[in-house]
């Protein structure tokens, strides 16, 4: 029997050992689905000081390991779910990935199928992964995690795959259809695989800075754009994205760098794409400027919500966060609440940690849920809102300005 054959019949008896390697927002939900269908798996950390964590969160259902040689040489299956942030000038950044491809090229890949769920440009996983050996299997899936929806989840979105060849894809389809109930989506090739995730992901980026920009202009004209949006949707053609302080988390303003950096080395400039997250980028400035129109000095300001988005409590390119340093850069002194956020998560920014009680000016940096509630502590007759998230659909205090509306 040849490989094909060896590892498809393991995988279809769940014998198939499985690595995940990064056990993060991506990894970490994946290896307990495998393990919660029947497979044995490890996960892979860079440093021993994360397996104890790791097994009271996971309830021992996995192995965890220290990510070297011995042990992933024992797998059948090794799914890579590192990080690809970008860098300060947003340049992709890649050290993750290259260091387990330097793990990967010290292992006998014989008869393995390797799968990357890490957020690429095309032709990244064949460039890293696509000289490994003899005789091994190579898969792109990339991840599709929407980190704090209750309704899409790992299990049932749908998993776009592309792979080196027939014998590589049929393996990984036949793999996730063991796990996952949302479909498989087979395309022709590793990089259209990697193109997908790019352009579902700028085109995401791109609408936002658009919704931004009509936001701007609704301002001027005196116009509500949640009206204009709300009644724009009746049209099939137009799918609603919502303008506010900005745009943050480790996916939408990051990915679209990679396909920029490819891109310029095909001397194409994609402008669109690149005055889009500038656009998004501005907002946390352009949200502050609508700040001291309203503030005087000495004025008690409150912001609610510092994370990048609702309920999430992820700090990562949080336009919050720039928005909160812009406001400290000018002295305009304020307190910051966020229900979901600790006081040394906020303290460890350089911010103040304030309490929900009457301010002068009340700020909607992030719309958790529980801002429902708590704004009433906060909102008095004379409090002016500023409202980041276009929250609140009717006036409250002594008026709402929010990102192209407001309620006075
Ligand atoms: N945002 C807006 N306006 C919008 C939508 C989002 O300003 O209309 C802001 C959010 O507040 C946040 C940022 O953009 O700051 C990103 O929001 P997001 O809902 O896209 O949240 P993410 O980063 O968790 O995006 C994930 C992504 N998942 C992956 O990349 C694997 C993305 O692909 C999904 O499209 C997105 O979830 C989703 O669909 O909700």
């Amino acid at each position: 029997m040849n490989n094909y054959n060896i590892l498809l019949e393991k995988i279809e008896k769940k014998q198939a050992k499985i690595g995940i390697i990064g056990l993060g927002y991506v990894g970490l939900p994946l290896s307990l689905l495998f393990a919660q269908n029947g497979f044995l798996v490890t996960g892979f950390v860079r440093s021993e000081k994360q397996i104890k964590p790791l097994e009271i969160k996971t309830k021992n259902q996995l192995k965890i390991e220290v990510f070297k040689k011995p042990v992933l040489e024992k797998q059948d299956v090794l799914i890579i779910c590192v990080q690809t942030p970008v860098t300060e000038n947003k340049i992709p950044d890649l050290t993750d990935l290259e260091n387990v491809v330097k793990e990967l090229s010290q292992i006998k890949i014989f008869g393995k199928l390797i799968i990357n769920e890490s957020t690429v440009a095309p032709f990244t996983t064949s460039h890293l992964l696509g000289n490994l050996g003899k005789e091994y299997f190579l898969a792109s899936s990339p991840e599709r995690i929407d980190p704090g929806n209750k309704t899409k989840t790992t299990q049932n979105i749908p998993k776009v795959i592309g792979a080196k060849d027939r014998e590589s894809l049929s393996l990984a389809s036949r793999l996730y259809q063991q796990i996952l109930t949302g479909g498989i989506v087979e395309v022709g090739s590793l990089e259209a695989a990697e193109m997908v995730k790019m352009l579902e992901n700028t085109y995401r980026a791109v609408n936002i800075a658009l919704i931004n920009e009509f936001a701007k202009l609704a301002e001027v004209l005196g116009l509500d754009i949640l009206e204009v949006i709300e009644a724009a949707k009746t049209k099939w053609s137009f799918q609603a994205h919502y303008p506010g302080i900005g745009v943050g988390g480790h996916c939408i303003p990051v990915d679209p760098y990679y396909i920029l950096a490819l891109a310029k080395s095909k001397n194409l400039s994609m402008s669109v794409v690149k005055e889009g997250l500038l656009e998004n980028e501005n907002m946390p400035k352009f949200f502050f400027d609508k700040v001291t129109k309203h503030y005087k000095k000495g004025s008690k300001v409150l912001v609610y919500g510092l994370t990048y988005k609702r309920d999430v409590s992820d700090l990562r390119e949080s336009p919050v966060k720039i928005f909160c340093d812009i406001l400290k850069k000018r002295g305009i002194s304020f307190v910051i609440y966020d229900p979901i956020l600790s006081k040394k998560d906020i303290e460890s920014l350089g911010f103040s940690v304030g309490k929900l009680t009457k301010s002068d000016v009340f700020i909607v940096g992030t719309d958790h849920s529980q801002l429902r509630e708590d704004y009433k502590k906060a909102v008095g007759d004379k409090t002016i809102v500023i409202d980041g998230r276009n929250f609140f659909k009717t006036k409250v205090g002594k008026g709402v300005y929010g990102v192209g509306r407001k309620l006075l």
